[in-house]
Formats: C-alpha cells, sequence, structure tokens
C-alpha cells in the first residue's frame, strides 16, 4: 500500500486464518487471485489470528501456523514490496473497531450466518461469543482499510454482505465514514469441493487428508490423491449437473491450465477418468511445486520473516488509525 498510489489504484482488502496449511481450495479461491491482484491494486493482505481464535487452538501450535501461514503467503507469490502484508493482531486497530461495531451489531442478523450455524453444530462443546461475532470482526478488518474489493471464495460471500450491511447501518446514524466495499467472488474455483466428498467444500480443517489438496503436499502425493478423487460410474469427461466430481476435476484443470471446459472435454473425449485424473494432478504438482520449493527456503529465513511482521504491522497500523480516529470521533469518544 504505497501512499503515492492510493489516489490512482483501488484498494484490495483479504484475509486467511492460520488454521492449518492452505489447500488448492483456498489457493484457488483467494490467494492465486491475490497475487494477480498485485499488479493492479493496491493491496494488502493479513493472517486472521484473532479469527482463528474463535476455535480452541492450542497456543504453540497457532503461533508455529502464523507464522508457517506467513512465509506461505510470501512463498504463493504474495511480495512484501508490492503489498501489505501483515498479522491481525499487531494492529490494535482491529480489535478497537470490533468492539464499536460489536455495539451496533443485532443479534439476530449475526444467528442468521450459516458459517456460525455450521461451526456451531461442528464445535457443539465452544459455542462461544467470539464465534457468533466472527463477522463484526471481519467488517472491521475491511472497513478500517476503506477496501474497494474484498477477494474471497464464494463461502464468504454471506459476510462480505454483512460487511456492507453494516457499514451503511453505521454511515447512515453517524455520518459518512466507511467505504461501502464490493466482494470479488472468482467465476471458475469460487468453491472447490472435497475430493473424498465433492457435495462438500475442500477445507483445510477436514480430518480426512484424502479430501484436500495441501499446497505442500509432495507430487506423489497429490497424483494419488487425484487417483483416488470420488467421481461417478460413468467414464464421460463432460460438465454437466449431477457429475460434482468430474465438475470439480474439470474446474480445477481448467484454472490451471487456462482452457475452457469445451476445450477440456475434447482433449478427453474417448480417454477414460484415469487419464484425466493423471492429467489434472500433474498439473497442480507442477503449479504448486515453485511453491514448496520457495517455502522450504523461507523456512531458513527467521529473521527476514520477523523485519517483515514489524514493517507490515507499523504500515497497518498508521492506515487503520486514520480510520479508527474517525469512527472514535464520531461516536463520541474523546480521543487520548
Ligand atoms: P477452515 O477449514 O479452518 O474453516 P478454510 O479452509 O475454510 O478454513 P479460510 O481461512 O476460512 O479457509 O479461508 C481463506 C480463503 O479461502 C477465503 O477467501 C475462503 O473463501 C477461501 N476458501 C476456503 N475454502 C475454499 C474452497 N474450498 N474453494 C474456494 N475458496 C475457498
Ligand atoms: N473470514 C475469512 C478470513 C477473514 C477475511 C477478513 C477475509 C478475516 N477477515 C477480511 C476477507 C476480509 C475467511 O476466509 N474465513
Amino acid at each position: 500500500m504505497e501512499e503515492a498510489k492510493q489516489e490512482r489504484k483501488k484498494r484490495i482488502l483479504s484475509g486467511i486464518q492460520p488454521t492449518g496449511v492452505f489447500t488448492l481450495g483456498n489457493y484457488i479461491g483467494a490467494i492465486r487471485n491475490w497475487k494477480q491482484m498485485q499488479e493492479d491494486y493496491d493491496c494488502a493482505y493479513f493472517i486472521a489470528d484473532l479469527h482463528a481464535l474463535t476455535v480452541r487452538q492450542d497456543p504453540a501450535e497457532l503461533r508455529k501456523r502464523t507464522r508457517e501461514a506467513f512465509a506461505l503467503l510470501l512463498a504463493c507469490g504474495i511480495d512484501p514490496e508490492k503489498s501489505l502484508v501483515f498479522i491481525q493482531s499487531h494492529v490494535r486497530a482491529h480489535a478497537e473497531l470490533n468492539w464499536i461495531l460489536c455495539c451496533n451489531a443485532l443479534f439476530g442478523d449475526l444467528g442468521r450466518m450459516t458459517q456460525f450455524k455450521d461451526k456451531s453444530a461442528k464445535h457443539a462443546d465452544n459455542i462461544n461469543a467470539g464465534l457468533f461475532t466472527y463477522p463484526v470482526l471481519m467488517a472491521g478488518d475491511i472497513l478500517l482499510y476503506q477496501a474497494d474489493y474484498v477477494p474471497v471464495g464464494a463461502d464468504q460471500k454471506q459476510h462480505l454482505e454483512y460487511t456492507r450491511d453494516i457499514a451503511e447501518r453505521f454511515n447512515r446514524i453517524y455520518g459518512e465514514v466507511f467505504k461501502i466495499p464490493d466482494a470479488y467472488i472468482p467465476k471458475a474455483g469460487a468453491r472447490v469441493m472435497s475430493l473424498a466428498d465433492p457435495t462438500k467444500k475442500m477445507s483445510k480443517s477436514d480430518e480426512n487428508p484424502n479430501g484436500f489438496i495441501s499446497i505442500l503436499d509432495e507430487p506423489n502425493v497429490i497424483m494419488n490423491k487425484f487417483k483416488r478423487a470420488v467421481t461417478d460410474s460413468e467414464t464421460e469427461v463432460v460438465y454437466r449437473e449431477g457429475k460434482d466430481g468430474v465438475n470439480n476435476l474439470m474446474t480445477i484443470y481448467s484454472v490451471m491450465t487456462g482452457q475452457s471446459f469445451d476445450e477440456i472435454e475434447q482433449e478427453f473425449r474417448g480417454h477414460g477418468y484415469g487419464d484425466f485424473k493423471k492429467a489434472v494432478g500433474g498439473a497442480v504438482a507442477d503449479e504448486l511445486q515453485p511453491i514448496r520449493d520457495e517455502f522450504k527456503r523461507l523456512a531458513g529465513e527467521k529473521a527476514y520473516l520477523d523485519g517483515l511482521f514489524a514493517r507490515g504491522a507499523e504500515t497497518a497500523e498508521r492506515i487503520s488509525q486514520r480510520t479508527l480516529t474517525k469512527v472514535k470521533k464520531k461516536v463520541g469518544l474523546i480521543l487520548p
């Protein structure tokens, strides 16, 4: 987020939780686009460690994963010379704005969020207040940076609509403070499905490792997971309603190769699923190879990463304080 470019370029902001090694779903639905957007937008990307606390975490493990997630972003091509990259909890304004927004967030609206319903069913022993107000913290993340676009997968669409609603309500009550952001959801790959159950979203917290490709999986592991991917009892590689497994593989292959579904159908006409799965696995393994190599290299660069944490925090602090100061004035808090 270079100051000089702020007038010309639209702002992008997005975050990812440090809840595990990123999956091919995170990569295709979000990070791959984040990388491409760096050229044309003023981008800010962060590790949402405060959001990760909504689910019980082992403290040492969370610290390790947060570091790892930051390095993974860099390995995926997020360039700290082009984009602002930071850790959410390093920037105080996120937690502060969260409180003020929470006092303007309605219980009924939050109870309707599908992610809250899904996660409370999954973690029935820990339905905490943070899980409930998760979308408010997320809205604050976005609004602090006055983002124009928020690139996310389809599962976050409802949270983006919520962000717009709470921003509009706040602006109506207190006067214009927040820019109203738009979700940026990719046309292809917004919802990559599990390889083990193509009716379910691919998720890094899935207990079955055959359901997801981790972006650090070795090529032979990737090939094996694709070989085992659930499809159907037909043999034709075509994109059609009801062929969830094949549709998912075609989507992945299309994003990896840039080919349309028609072109893919032609390429595999007369071949069985076996050849097709091999081709998808190969294309994914090739795309992920440089990421794995770069991640291994970064693992030895502790001081470099620490330096980036500090630099990112400082810039994010400066940008976020501008909005937070306006908000505090509007709601009637005395500035220190
Ligand atoms: P968890 O399993 O811990 O809930 P997650 O894999 O859903 O995590 P998040 O950190 O919640 O990952 O999401 C990071 C980004 O990746 C978000 O923009 C989200 O929309 C996107 N994303 C997550 N899963 C997929 C998927 N299967 N397909 C496409 N995009 C996805
Ligand atoms: N909830 C998001 C992570 C996230 C985020 C954000 C994404 C937290 N704050 C702000 C975009 C903008 C998720 O992917 N589960």
